[in-house]
C-alpha cells in the first residue's frame, strides 16, 4: 500500500475522534488534509457541528472551503482536541514538526488544547529523532543568527520556496533547518534554541501529544496512548 492511502486511512480514523459540539484544532500537512476531508464530509452530510481552529492559513482556507466554520485561537474559550501531523516521532512520543512551515501556530494551538492527537504513517516513527529540525526566526538579524547557529555546529540551511526565495511563515518570519548527526538531548537543545535572541520557536514538540494514530503498511491502524 502506498504512503498516500496509509495517510488517508489514519486521517479518516482520526477524524472519528471528533464529536458534535467540539472545538477542534486542525493541523497542517498532507496527512491532515484527509482529516479535513473527512470532517468536511460529516459537516456537509451529517450536519456535524464543530468549530475549527487552524494551525496555518492554508488549513484555514482548505477547511473553510469544505464548510467547516473556522475561528482564531483567541476567539474560542478552549480547544477540545487538536489533530495534527508530525515529521518524526520517537519512542518517548517526542516529535519533530515544522516540515510544513507551520510549527509556530501548530505549537500555539497545541499548548491551548485539552487533548493532542498526531496522525502519521508508519514511516514517521523512529527510535530516536534524526529528522532536520526547523527553527522559526525573526527576519531582523537572521543572517547573524544563522552564523551563530553555524558556529555551534548545527549545520543550518535556509528554508527556500520553489523559486529559491526564503520561505515566510504565516507570521512573516523566516525558517532555518538544523541538521544533526547525533541530536543533543531534545529538552536541552530546545531550551538553548529558544534562549537565543531572534529565535521565535523550534520544531521539537516535547510532552505535547496524548495519542498517536499510525497507518501501517498492512493497512492496520495502531493507536498509542
Ligand atoms: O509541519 C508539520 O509539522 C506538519 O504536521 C507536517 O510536517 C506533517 O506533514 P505530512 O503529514 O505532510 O507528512
Amino acid at each position: 500500500t502506498d504512503q498516500t492511502s496509509l495517510k488517508k486511512l489514519a486521517g479518516y480514523r482520526a477524524a472519528e475522534l471528533v464529536e458534535d459540539g467540539m472545538v477542534v484544532g486542525i493541523g497542517s500537512g498532507s496527512t491532515i488534509a484527509y482529516v479535513i476531508e473527512a470532517l468536511g464530509k460529516r459537516v456537509a452530510e451529517d450536519g456535524l457541528k464543530i468549530k475549527g481552529v487552524p494551525t496555518s492559513d492554508k488549513t484555514r482556507r482548505t477547511a473553510a472551503k469544505l464548510g467547516i466554520p473556522m475561528h482564531n485561537v483567541d476567539d474560542v474559550d478552549h480547544i477540545d482536541i487538536t489533530i495534527d501531523g508530525a515529521d518524526q516521532i520517537d519512542e518517548n512520543f517526542a516529535a519533530i514538526k515544522g516540515g510544513g512551515a507551520a510549527l509556530l501556530w501548530e505549537k500555539i494551538v497545541a499548548v491551548n488544547s485539552k487533548r493532542n492527537v498526531w496522525v502519521v504513517d508508519g514511516s514517521k516513527l523512529s527510535d530516536h529523532l534524526t529528522h532536520y529540525l526547523p527553527v522559526e526566526i525573526i527576519p531582523y538579524g537572521a543572517d547573524q543568527l544563522f552564523k551563530r547557529l553555524e558556529a555551534k555546529g548545527y549545520k543550518p540551511t535556509w528554508r527556500l520556496d520553489q523559486n529559491g526565495n526564503p520561505v515566510r511563515t504565516d507570521s512573516a518570519n523566516y525558517l532555518i533547518d538544523l541538521h544533526f548527526n547525533q541530536m543533543p538531548a531534545p529538552f536541552t537543545l530546545g531550551r538553548e534554541l529558544t534562549s537565543m535572541v531572534g529565535v521565535v520557536e523550534h520544531g521539537l514538540f516535547l510532552n505535547v501529544v496524548d495519542q498517536v494514530i499510525v497507518g501501517r503498511e498492512d493497512e492496520t491502524i495502531d493507536i498509542f496512548d
